[in-house]
């Protein structure tokens, strides 16, 4: 058991937590991390799922604040796999001396603001407690992982894995029937993976989701070194994006392009594999009749690839607009559907019964499994936060404050919780973003603005709960013009139940909004309140 005093207390020791030690470092300050996981990595360190990699590129996906980290890494691929990841992180963190102030196998579990002192305590399940005058929530978008809720599933005497909590040291499936639960994005990689290991693959699908081929490939050496002469120049593109990726970005709308082209640029970015498949319109998510199209195309390519016609049916999305659900990005996903050994089960027309001690059982049938994967996703943007028992002014609860969903000034930080700082928090584009290039730049203005604190005596800093209230608002307006509240996704919490269908991240685009960060930082931290010692 320990504690200590701190300038900075930082939960989580990701791409996000590594960062802003160092940053916080930078800036003469005292800081640790608390991290639950034996290593950093956060999301790379738990999802260690065959066939996990990324689907930003990579030379994209990694840090850009230190030119000789940048210089000096070696990418092998297109798209990352795990370890890769996991191992460039790794790095960061020797080649920073980062380790020797972050806290392993540490879960947090409460954080409470003393008003009178302007200090955060934060407890821990070790026992510790620590005090700081700055918390900065570093815990992830999807880290607090879901389990379905199956009658029986205690009974079930196989093992069974969650893809975001996978044992280390990996799982050898060869000879086994597998099941897994869950199409999303992590589903969609590991299936191919598993079919190609295991005797037999039953894949319990509720939702078929919308997946475009990834086509990978191991960077060629003049690739590289092309990327990496041009880097500064594409890092400052790549913030004046929407997204904070160098897609090619389509400028005009489905109606505005010739009808020959429309086809030949999907087939062509289908080719070329990725998320670029979903920038060839500027109105794809906000036009029913583009979607309609550009989802029509997807399904033609699945059609074409999937050959049993009762699978195809199953597999075949078709009740919501493509990418209202996230995009999925596949290696041999739909082709995985032709192999002998590998059933689809498509749970809307036979939902889950229950399990016995080596089966599941559906309404109409019974599938016999010795492991059960559950590719089941996330209690996403809001879970981890609200895990812990965040107290703020006047002892109240952050999960009590958001009970209606969540509320943010700029994704950063909340009213009644002074001197808290979310990193790529609701309200911010986050998820709607390269994540990397998003958690640097709240980083930066989270820095920053401790840097400011210092240097003109102020002691706390308050979202305003009008600026809170205007942001809430601006982030809802701009999802309301959209297509994606017509779908049951993660982004509006639906797949959890009873939890409020609030769309949660940010969708003006990372260009603007890193302008409206920089535009409140400029004057004078516009839409807080800040406190100064007596
Ligand atoms: O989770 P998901 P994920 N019974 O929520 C199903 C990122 N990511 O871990 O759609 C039956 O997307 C659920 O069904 P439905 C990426 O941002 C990125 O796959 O809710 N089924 C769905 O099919 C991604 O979006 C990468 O009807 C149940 C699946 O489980 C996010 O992480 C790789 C169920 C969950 O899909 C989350 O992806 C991996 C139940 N009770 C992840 N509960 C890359 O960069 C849930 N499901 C490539």
């Amino acid at each position: 058991m320990s504690g200590g005093n701190f300038d900075v207390i930082i939960v989580g020791a990701g791409f996000a937590g590594v960062y802003m030690l160092h940053r916080a470092r930078a800036a003469g300050l005292s800081a640790v991390v608390i991290e639950a996981g034996s290593d950093v990595g956060g999301t790379w360190y738990w999802n260690r799922y065959p066939g996990a990699r990324c689907d930003v590129h990579s030379l994209e996906y990694s840090y850009s604040f230190d030119a000789d980290v940048q210089r000096e890494w070696h990418w092998s691929e297109r798209f990352a796999p795990q370890e890769e990841i996991l191992g460039y992180i790794r790095h960061v963190a020797d080649r920073l001396d980062l380790r020797r102030d972050i806290r392993f196998d540490t879960r947090v579990m409460g954080a409470t603001f003393d008003a009178d002192h302007a200090r955060w305590t934060v407890t821990t399940d070790a026992g510790d407690s620590l005090t700081g005058s700055y918390c900065v929530m570093a815990t992830g978008c999807l880290s607090n992982t879901k389990l379905p809720d199956i009658k029986g599933i205690g009974d079930f005497a196989g093992p069974i894995y969650h893809t975001g909590q996978w044992p280390q040291g990996g799982v050898d499936f060869t000879g086994q029937r597998v099941g897994v639960i869950g199409t999303g994005s992590s589903g969609i990689q590991a299936i191919p993976c598993i079919a190609r290991q295991a005797s037999h693959l039953t894949v319990f699908q509720r939702t078929p989701h919308y997946s475009v081929p990834a086509r990978n490939f191991q960077f060629p050496e003049d690739y590289i070194a092309d990327w990496k002469a041009t880097y500064p120049e594409r890092r400052v593109q790549a913030r004046n994006t929407r997204v904070g990726v160098l897609h090619d970005f389509g400028s005009g709308t489905w109606d505005e392009a010739d009808p020959q082209w429309r086809v030949e640029e999907l087939e062509r970015r289908w080719i070329k594999g990725g998320n670029n498949f979903m920038y060839a319109f500027t109105d794809v998510l906000e036009n029913p009749e583009t979607n309609r199209e550009i989802a029509d195309f997807v399904r033609t390519k699945i059609a074409e690839i999937v050959k049993d016609p009762a699978t195809r049916r199953k597999i075949m999305p078709m009740d919501y607009p493509i990418g209202t659900k996230r995009l999925c990005i596949d290696t041999d996903y739909y082709a995985t559907f032709n192999r002998e050994n590998v059933a689809l089960v498509d749970l809307r027309s036979e939902p889950f019964s229950h399990m016995t001690v080596s089966a599941m059982v559906t309404s109409t049938g019974e599938y016999p499994l010795d492991a059960l994967v559950c590719a089941t996703g996330y209690d996403a943007i809001t879970g981890s936060l609200n895990a812990i028992a965040i107290r703020g002014r006047d002892g109240r609860l952050l999960r009590d404050a958001w009970a209606d969903g969540p509320r943010t000034y700029l994704g950063l930080a909340v009213a009644g919780f002074p001197n808290l700082f979310i990193v790529t928090g609701p309200g911010s584009p986050s998820v709607f973003s390269n994540m990397v290039l998003s958690i640097e730049h709240d980083i930066e203005w989270i820095g920053n603005c401790i840097e400011w604190m210092r240097g003109n005596g102020v002691t706390t800093i308050e979202a305003d709960e009008d600026a809170q209230s205007a942001w809430v608002e601006h982030v809802a307006s701009l999802a309301e013009g959209t297509l994606f509240t017509q779908a049951n996704s993660w982004y509006i919490g639906a797949n959890v139940p009873g939890k409020p269908r609030v769309f949660m991240p940010y969708l003006g685009g990372v260009d603007t909004y890193q302008a409206k960060c920089r535009e409140v930082a400029e004057h004078g931290y516009r839409g807080f309140h800040v406190g100064k010692a007596r």
